[in-house]
């Protein structure tokens, strides 16, 4: 049953989680959705957070649960990859964000698919993703963000590729629970999803592999 291991990230359920999720993978269900369920599951945990049922020691065991899920999914989803890189992508969360749940997802589906990916953490400065461009010459760079005050970084980030010249060698992505069309514009990127599986599929029709 779908919802119950949703329901069971929402309760704090660790071993449920864990349970569930190794049983189903185990029988073969696809990974990605079983994925999906538990993001389903934090984003209830947030609406928690934020009418104050839940506090900041529920939001981070969910986020232990969570990553557990993801632990056991990990195998899974990299029996996919592929050995030649198809294109190189730069992720970051930017300075005063330190979510990145999301970002990791992002980065593991990508590198499934069979892009080469640069992570550089949370809290990172828009200069350090200036340095890795510059190093790396990504085709993708990609910002995850889930809380508002990190805009202001990602749209610093965002003009300074532009005044360093590497804005038109790039196509800039953003995702991340919290973000929205307006987001994209503000900081004037590219292409903004909620959703990984999205990003990865918007880079592979930029190098034209779908
Ligand atoms: C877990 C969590 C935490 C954990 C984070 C653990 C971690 N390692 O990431 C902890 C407990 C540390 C935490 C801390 C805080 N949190 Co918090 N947190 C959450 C929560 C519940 C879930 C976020 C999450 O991980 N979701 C699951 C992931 C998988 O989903 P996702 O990020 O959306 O990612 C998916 C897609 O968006 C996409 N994606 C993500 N990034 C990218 C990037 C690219 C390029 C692409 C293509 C796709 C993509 O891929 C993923 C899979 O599809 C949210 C609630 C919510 N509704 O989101 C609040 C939430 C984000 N937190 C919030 C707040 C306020 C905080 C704190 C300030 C709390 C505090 N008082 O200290 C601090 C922040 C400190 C800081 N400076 O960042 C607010 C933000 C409000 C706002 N508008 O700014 C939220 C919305 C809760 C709420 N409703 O109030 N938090």
């Amino acid at each position: 049953m779908p919802e119950e291991l949703s329901t069971a990230l929402v309760e704090l359920r660790r071993d449920k989680v864990a349970e569930a999720v190794k049983s189903r993978v185990e029988k073969g269900e696809d990974p990605v959705l079983i994925l999906e369920e538990c993001r389903q599951g934090m984003s209830i945990v947030g609406e928690r957070f934020q009418k104050g049922e839940y506090f900041l020691a529920e939001l981070l065991l969910s986020a232990e649960i969570f990553k557990g899920a993801v632990a056991i999914l990990e195998p899974y989803l990299a029996k996919a990859r592929t050995p030649k890189p198809l294109g190189k992508v730069v992720l970051a969360t930017l300075k005063g964000d330190i979510h990145d749940l999301g970002k990791n997802i992002v980065a593991t589906l990508l590198r499934v698919q069979g892009f080469e990916v640069y992570d550089l953490g949370v809290d990172v400065a828009p200069a350090v993703v200036v340095e890795k461009v510059k190093e790396t010459k990504p085709e993708f760079v990609g910002f995850s963000a889930l809380i508002t005050s990190a805009y202001p970084s990602m749209k610093e980030a965002a003009e300074m590729l532009k005044e360093a010249g590497l804005r038109d060698q790039i196509k800039l992505m953003v995702g991340g629970g919290g973000t929205t069309p307006i987001v994209k514009e503000y900081i004037g990127a590219d292409f903004q999803t909620t959703d990984a599986m999205d990003g990865v599929t918007y880079c592979l029709k930029v190098i034209g592999a779908k």
